[in-house]
């Protein structure tokens, strides 16, 4: 048997490298027999990269040599999870990191301006006509939910999408959009097949009452419909931190009601750390034979979509349109139908979906740039550059509120809705890449090294930023209290947001939830009372009366205002609950807690008193261990005192009158 010296002076004749190679990396070349050819290959790679002191605490061949072939596996995962590999990476990164050095400004020469885009406000005939829209497109959308992040600054143990998005039905957020997505889709066929069966030259007002008559009575029609509906995709972007808890979550709950074939989970990969402006990979501090790796943000989902075949998939089955949307927003769908409706009558390739922003809320802003050799684009800029770009482009005061009391520029809620084809067509030039960036923590003003590793990171939201100016980018504003409550930011953060900007927490989340359902009930007709103030964890919020229903019962305002007849109260010590599709509120009078559940072809009216001592809120302390944590972090539980409660089983049409 040859040498190992030998065998790896072969080897290295053969991959045509020289004897400087060997010098700079004694122990790779000592430990070069051990590798396959393909390993060998990516030593090579790494040395040409100026990687080599990722091998100089190797040990002799016959020590670690497992760990040695692990190093490599890592390596080709690395390599391949990268659009154009490790080696675009450290060039990337170096070429980011000297213009990050010379505090290079990634605006230079563009100027900000306020974009204009399409308002909308909740419940007038604007909106009314919009939400049909959305839900006549959604047949021919996918959805994808971003959810590989841990939540750093929440803090909380489990997967965000596991917490309960409100502690009445104690719904999980995962479960709530699932059960949006299954409504709009059963929403969407209804509709078609509506529009299918519709007598010809019929006029909107015989169409409306065709479509009100099958939606309230014709259960059978309904059944029929729905065993035909074509099913909406849903991907979910998970990450080593969330893939197993989510897959676990989706398996044990039978998928919350969605067939698991329509479900798909893509893993984005972590990235390689670096540790100095050379863009050196960092080892990871507790083993030498492994590379530290870090998360490298949202935007990996355009790659993994167009690498997974995902988005051919969906384009060959005909659809039109992607939704993405972030893991913790309980209001979420109630502005899907709308703003999809907006995508499809304007035609924008891209909608970003956004709310009015405070100045200085950690939420990016919708900016047009316009560079002064005449590029203009409608873009995110993020909540920690929008300020000094401001400041350096003509605005000395910055991120501030304009006489409105909001920032003048739309705060970015990544809710973006693509169009498929002309996304597909830029993904084929980009293979998913998007614009990255490095946030290097620098020692000192030198800028020569970094207080710990950095890495590259890229934003969903950023995709814009490599098309064409023909491409059509738009966004819809919507009120913040029917679109955005996300749950990011742990107790003791959320009790230090200065006065008049969002919590952002579990707390607000959920109060938020009962809020806009209150509110869109007034909408409806029903009078729902005012809230009272009161402050749990350290936050003061309103609390609403406690009101919930399935998204089935009522995704958009046509059909919750269809539900609401006669005179319906609410008083503010309210909680109801309404699990059932065809339930009806008719002159209903609520003090004290309604909790409703029937199956699909039941119709249900409810009316009359309904009064007990109903459900309330009982503070508890977010350190107090004994309380369970999903509970704790919003500092209050439920106390369940007296409910009117009622299950309809059985087909037919019934009457709740106390
Ligand atoms: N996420 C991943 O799936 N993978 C990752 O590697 C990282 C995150 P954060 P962020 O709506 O309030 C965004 O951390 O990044 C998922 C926008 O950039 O909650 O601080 C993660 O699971 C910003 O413009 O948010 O800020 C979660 O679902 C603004 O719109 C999502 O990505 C802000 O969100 C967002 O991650 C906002």
């Amino acid at each position: 048997m040859a040498s190992t010296v030998d065998s790896a002076a072969e080897q290295l004749s053969k991959l045509g490298i020289d004897g400087a190679f060997a010098d700079s990396a004694p122990n790779l070349k000592k430990n070069l027999h051990l590798l396959s050819s393909e390993q060998v290959e990516l030593a090579k790679m790494l040395m040409e990269m100026g990687q080599s002191h990722l091998f100089e605490k190797w040990a002799a061949p016959g020590v670690d040599d497992n760990e040695k072939r692990a190093f490599f596996d890592q390596v080709a995962k690395l390599n391949s999870s990268y659009p154009g590999g490790l080696k675009s990476y450290i060039k990337t990164a170096r070429e980011l990191l000297a213009d990050s050095k010379a505090g290079k400004n990634p605006f230079d020469g563009f100027t900000p301006s306020v974009p204009t885009g399409e308002v909308l406000k909740f419940g007038d005939d604007t909106f009314i006509n919009y939400e049909q829209a959305g839900v006549k497109e959604a047949k021919n959308a996918a959805f994808v939910l971003v959810a590989g992040g841990l939540g750093e600054r929440l803090g909380y143990n489990g997967i965000k999408v596991a917490l309960p998005a409100e502690t009445t039905t104690g719904t999980c957020f995962l479960q709530n959009y699932i059960e949006c997505i299954l409504a709009l889709q059963e929403s969407s066929c209804r509709l078609a097949e509506v529009s299918n069966l519709a007598i010809s030259n019929v006029n909107a007002s015989v169409y409306e009452e065709v479509s009100t008559f099958m939606l309230l009575s014709s259960n059978n029609i309904y059944l029929k419909f729905v065993g035909k509906c074509q099913e909406i995709p849903f991907a979910i972007m998970t990450s080593d931190d969330t893939h197993s808890r989510t897959q676990e979550l989706l398996e044990s709950n039978s998928y919350f009601g969605m067939k698991p074939t329509q479900v798909k989970l893509l893993k984005q990969e972590k990235v390689a750390c670096l540790d100095d402006n050379d863009a050196r990979l960092a080892m990871d501090p507790k083993n030498k034979y492994r590379i530290q790796t870090k998360p490298h943000g949202h935007g990996d989902v355009h790659a993994l979509l167009y690498s997974s075949g995902l988005l051919k998939e969906w384009h060959d089955a005909g659809l039109k349109w992607v939704l993405f949307f972030q893991d913790t927003n309980g209001l979420l769908f109630k502005a899907i139908p709308a703003s999809l409706g907006v995508s499809a009558t304007k035609q924008y390739h891209v909608n970003s979906l956004a709310v009015p922003r405070k100045a200085k809320e950690a939420i990016g802003g919708i900016t047009r740039l316009t560079h002064a050799d005449g590029r203009s684009m409608v873009i995110n800029v993020e909540y920690n550059q929008l300020d000094p770009l401001l400041r350096a482009t003509g605005f000395p005061d910055g991120d501030v509120n304009c006489e409105t009391g909001y920032s003048p520029f739309p705060g970015n809620i990544n809710q973006l809705i693509l169009e498929l084809g002309p996304y597909m067509e830029e993904l084929k030039k980009t293979g998913g890449a998007i614009k990255e960036f490095v946030n290097p923590k620098y020692k000192d003003a030198s800028k020569t090294s970094f207080k710990s590793s950095t890495r590259l990171e890229c934003m969903m939201q950023d995709y814009p930023k490599t098309l064409p100016p023909s491409a059509k980018v738009g966004f819809t504003v919507m009120d913040t209290w029917l679109a955005y409550a996300p749950v990011k930011n742990n107790p003791e953060d959320a009790a230090k947001v200065p006065k008049g900007n969002p919590y952002h927490s579990a707390t607000s989340g959920e109060m938020a939830i009962y809020c806009a359902n209150s509110l869109i009930l007034r909408k409806a007709g029903a009078q729902v009372d005012e809230p009272v103030q009161e402050v749990f964890n350290g936050q003061e919020v309103e609390v609403w009366p406690r009101l919930t229903w399935k998204p089935k019962w009522g995704l958009t305002f046509s059909e919750i205002k269809n539900k609401v007849s006669g005179s319906c109260s609410v008083s503010q010590k309210s909680t109801m609950v309404i699990e059932g599709h065809n339930v009806i509120l008719e002159d209903l009078s609520l003090n004290g807690a309604l909790i409703i559940d029937s199956v699909d072809d039941a119709e249900v009216r409810v009316g009359g008193k309904v009064q007990n001592k109903g459900w309330t809120l009982e503070p508890v302390d977010h350190k107090d261990t004994s309380v369970p944590e999903e509970i704790r972090i919003r500092g209050f539980k439920i106390n369940k005192l007296e409910q009117l409660e009622k299950s309809y089983s059985e087909p037919g049409k019934f009457s709740l009158k106390p």
